[in-house]
């Protein structure tokens, strides 16, 4: 039934299969007699009853549960946690230790909350409504409730051309599409990232918005699972959304959002799934990789020839070309020896800048051969296993490997120790973060795979180096310096369920992890599978803070479910380059940051499969600027594309750089109040002008920090871009122009190859450094300049947040700042606990229609600071004070209007 071919070529794994997961027909569905409620319980803000099967089993997919237990809490005054499991004996669900749960702490009346949990007898069904409207947020009325043990579904209905965003990981539109869509989660080495397909991570999570609020529904289920979404089964549009899920339980939360302002829904999700790891000031800077540099030499020159374009590179990458045969925590002695990589290492930490190398989970299967990783993993026997209780065998780059079972007890000791051997800061390699891939897992052996030892031959695995090494002494910088393939067991449930989720790689195991894969705790692969590349995150964070503590981290994950931001961030996989891909991007982007709680995050810049152009390069380096996490990535047999390559790209490279390092301490401050309260540091349109029912399905523009609008070029060879513009009052970053919103499109032209349209959204105030620099860490020696950019009614506000950037705890304080603007005055006001160092250099305040008549500066005793003198641009209608003051107190600028 499912066919799957696949061919390795110099790396790229290429997947074809035709899939035919499981067709039903709904009406059969429909059919099944769901429960009847027995025994209902009130108390306080539970409730909780019995399910009893409410006639005779449909046993579509297995045989129904005949008594399913019902508990319903009203968990916060915005959350209800509604949980459907078997009655009679426990089933699989997401650990704690994995997602821990969040506290009920809801004192009062259940009348007072802000969504109600409503439900019929018989037979049961349920619906979720807002309060204060009466609407319907979520209904099982309609279809009765599934409940199998290796098939669960409910189903909901929802408003016609309903807005849904979420359940990703996908590269499918920002805004889903309501015909014809499946969304399935089961995490897969997606090359390619096709779309509508399932991708490297899950998250059962959507926000549904329309103009009379947003709302959000998580599943917290970890087991394979389409998601249907469809509006061709009633006759007036209305869309249905259909879980179709392979295990565990019903573990929903409603969250109930707000009417008026969509970052509520977003910061009560971030309260069940944790809010986003704070990461280090650094990692806002360019990062540069590449899959295929041969050399430290290579390494080296790349480093060398940012410098001399005066490109700022702060964080050189390097792929697994490092390795010795492809084996983890080990370097190739010729091509990659330890000491020139130290070399590399010290010469990036005395010019500020950073290094960070890649980490896969599978270890080598390398009996007898000396290789210390294997040999302590097996000594601890911490590897993922087969029903026999054999090490489960898989094939990855380096041959046949053993999988890290991330549930072992004494797992993080193995990987801490490994990181600490070989991450070590003293004689090892100096890595500043960490890079995890293939965490899927991601598993080349082909179905049926019974002897990887074979098919390591025929896929010549690890590939053999292509050219010759370098000499060892090549100056840099300028200077010298006997089991076979396990038995597989009987081919039962966990391998081949009776519902096939669509599964783009075919069966569940394939290309992955058996699915009947044992962890230590007795879990199985079937019901973890998604959950394994956080787990290797949570690992690999506590692998780096024990190696330097104290310090933050970056880490970036390729596999992700529900609440890794808390601890890593994440790329988006093997892009291609191409136009689509890169408009794409945003998309994933806006899905990964003002969705799913994981904001650091980026595609690989320029594309990484195939081969990129300079234009495309070029305006991807400007959309890359505004990505929060913002690395140049490409694939080993894809031309070269530093941004240093073409004239064309190098400039927009730099012109993006400037934008972006003035804006580093914006942003930051945008990730700070994020990790504090999950708002999200990216929005779509739709996020801030949440009546305007135009900006709900675009994906092109977007918000880079609450005040900042994105609106890039998208197409090849143009240099014009219509955008959308809300009614309200924008200017343009550069000229610091007022531009008018009528809530209509405007088309942009002469818009060059080294240009990106940015605008400030009016009624904000941007604390700016002056310049853009080579550094970070330069970059925090210079002034700020604060732009008080006003809305239509004259006001604006801001903050700042400021601390040493590095530190897990601040104990040399923390500077938090609040601008704010009306009636011609601007006051600036907070603490000023940690040192800023620097002068506020002068104070822009945008859209002022005539010169003043007179400004004043003054400190918080009234005295006048600074030289007060000021100029008027009649051309961009600027008021620019000049200041030249330390930026250590409050102070207040008064300007009198003409
Ligand atoms: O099988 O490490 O997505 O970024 O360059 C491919 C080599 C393995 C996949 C990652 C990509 C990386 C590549 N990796």
């Amino acid at each position: 039934m499912i066919h799957t071919n696949i061919a390795i070529t110099f790396g790229a794994v290429y997947l074809i299969s035709s899939v035919f997961a499981t067709w039903i027909d709904p009406s059969l569905l429909d059919a099944c007699p769901g429960y009847n409620i027995a025994n209902p319980a009130s108390q306080g803000s539970t409730f909780t009853a019995d399910l009893v099967l409410a006639g005779t089993a449909c046993n579509v997919f297995g045989s129904d549960l005949k008594s399913l237990s019902l508990a319903v809490v009203y968990e916060t005054e915005n959350r209800i946690h509604v949980k459907i499991m078997d009655a009679n004996g426990s089933r699989y669900e997401v650990p704690e230790s994995v997602l821990p749960r969040p506290n009920a702490t809801f004192g009062g009346s259940i009348s007072s909350a802000a969504i109600q949990f409503n439900y019929t007898t018989s037979p049961f069904s349920f619906t979720i409504y807002r309060t204060s409207t009466s609407e319907v947020l979520f209904t099982t009325a309609s279809h009765p409730l599934i409940f199998e043990p290796q098939y669960l579904r409910v189903k909901t209905v929802l408003p016609p051309n309903a807005n849904i965003y979420g359940l990703g990981e996908h590269s499918d539109s920002f805004r889903l599409p309501t015909f014809n869509t499946t969304r399935t989660l089961w995490s897969r080495d997606a090359y390619e990232i096709p779309t509508g397909t399932n991708l490297y991570g899950n998250h059962p999570i959507y926000f549904e918005h329309r103009t009379t609020g947003t709302h959000g529904v998580f599943l917290l289920n970890s087991n394979g699972m389409d998601i249907k979404i469809n509006d061709t089964e009633s006759t007036d549009g209305s869309v249905t959304l259909e879980y179709n899920v392979l295990g565990g339980v019903l573990d929903f939360y409603f969250l109930a959002g707000s009417e008026n302002d969509p970052l509520e829904v977003s910061k009560q999700y971030a309260e069940v799934v944790g809010t986003p790891a704070e990461v280090p000031y650094w990692s806002f800077g360019l990062h540069q990789c590449r899959f295929g540099y041969t050399s430290y030499v290579d390494v080296a020159e790349v480093i060398t020839n940012y410098s001399e374009a005066g490109i700022p590179l702060e964080t050189m990458w390097t792929d697994i070309d490092y390795m010795d045969g492809r084996r983890i925590f080990t370097v190739d002695p010729s091509y990659f020896p330890l000491d020139r990589m130290r070399e590399i290492v010290d010469y990036l930490h005395t010019h500020d800048q950073k290094y960070v190398l890649m980490t896969d989970p599978a270890v080598a299967y390398a009996p007898g051969e000396g290789y210390g990783t294997y040999n302590r993993g097996s000594a601890l026997d911490v590897w993922l296993k087969m029903p026999n209780g054999s090490a489960e065998l898989a094939l990855v780059w380096p041959g046949v490997t053993n999988y890290p079972d991330w549930f072992h007890p004494s797992i993080q000791d193995f990987w801490t120790t490994e990181f600490g051997l070989f991450y070590n800061t003293s004689d090892g390699i100096d890595i500043d973060g960490a890079w995890i891939d293939m965490n899927e897992p991601s598993n080349f052996c082909v179905l049926p795979c019974t002897d990887p030892f074979q098919q390591a031959q025929e896929m010549a695995l690890p590939p053999p180096r292509t050219a010759p090494p370098p000499d060892p002494d090549t100056p840099i910088f300028g200077k010298s310096s006997s089991i076979t393939s396990s038995s597989l067991g009987k081919r039962e449930d966990l391998l081949n369920p009776p519902y096939a989720i669509q599964d783009a790689a075919g069966n569940l195991s394939a290309l992955t992890a058996w699915t009947n894969a044992t962890h230590a705790n007795g879990l199985v692969e079937y019901d973890t599978h998604n959950l394994y590349g956080t787990m290797m995150s949570v690992a690999t964070r506590a692998a780096m803070l024990a190696r330097r503590p104290g310090l933050r981290t970056l880490v970036i994950t390729r596999s992700t479910f529900a609440g890794a931001g808390a601890h890593v961030g994440k790329w988006l996989g093997d892009n291609f380059s191409s136009w689509q891909e890169y408009r794409l991007s945003i998309a994933g982007m806006l899905g990964m940051a003002g969705v799913y709680q994981i904001p650091m995050v980026g595609s690989d810049i320029c594309g990484y499969a195939e081969n990129t152009t300079s234009t495309l390069c070029a305006r991807w380096a400007m959309l890359g600027g505004f990505y929060p996490f913002m690395r140049n990535h490409n694939a080993d047999t894809s031309i070269s594309q530093e941004f240093y390559r073409w004239p064309v790209t190098a400039q927009a490279a730099k012109n993006v750089l400037d934008i972006r390092y003035r804006l580093m301490d914006y942003f930051y401050t945008t990730f700070h109040q994020a990790s504090l309260n999950g708002s999200p540091v990216l929005q779509a349109l739709w996020y801030k002008y949440p009546n305007d029912t135009s900006t709900y399905p675009i994906d092109l523009q977007f918000l880079f920090g609450p005040s900042i609008l994105v609106s890039p070029v998208t197409d090849e060879n143009s240099t014009s871009v219509t955008i959308y513009l809300p009614r309200d009052t924008f200017y343009e970053f550069l000229t610091l122009k007022p531009v008018f919103g009528t809530g209509a499109n405007v088309t942009l032209t002469n818009v060059d190859f080294t240009e990106i349209p940015v605008h400030i959204i009016g009624g904000s105030i941007l604390p700016l450094r002056v310049n853009g620099t080579m550094t970070t860490t330069e970059l925090r020696q210079n002034d700020f300049e604060i732009v008080v950019a006003p809305s239509a009614g004259g006001n604006a506000s801001g903050q700042l947040y400021v601390d040493d950037g590095v530190s897990l705890e601040q104990t040399n304080g923390t500077t938090a700042l609040t601008f704010d603007y009306q009636d011609g005055a601007l006051s600036v006001n907070g603490t000023f606990g940690y040192n800023l160092g620097v002068n506020v250099a002068s104070v822009k305040i945008l859209g002022v229609n005539q010169s003043p008549k007179n400004v004043s500066v003054v400190d918080q005793s009234g005295q006048s600071i600074g030289n007060g003198t000021f100029s008027y641009d009649a051309g961009s209608k600027v008021v620019e004070v000049a200041l030249g003051v330390a930026f250590d107190k409050a102070f207040e600028v008064h300007m009198q209007e003409a």
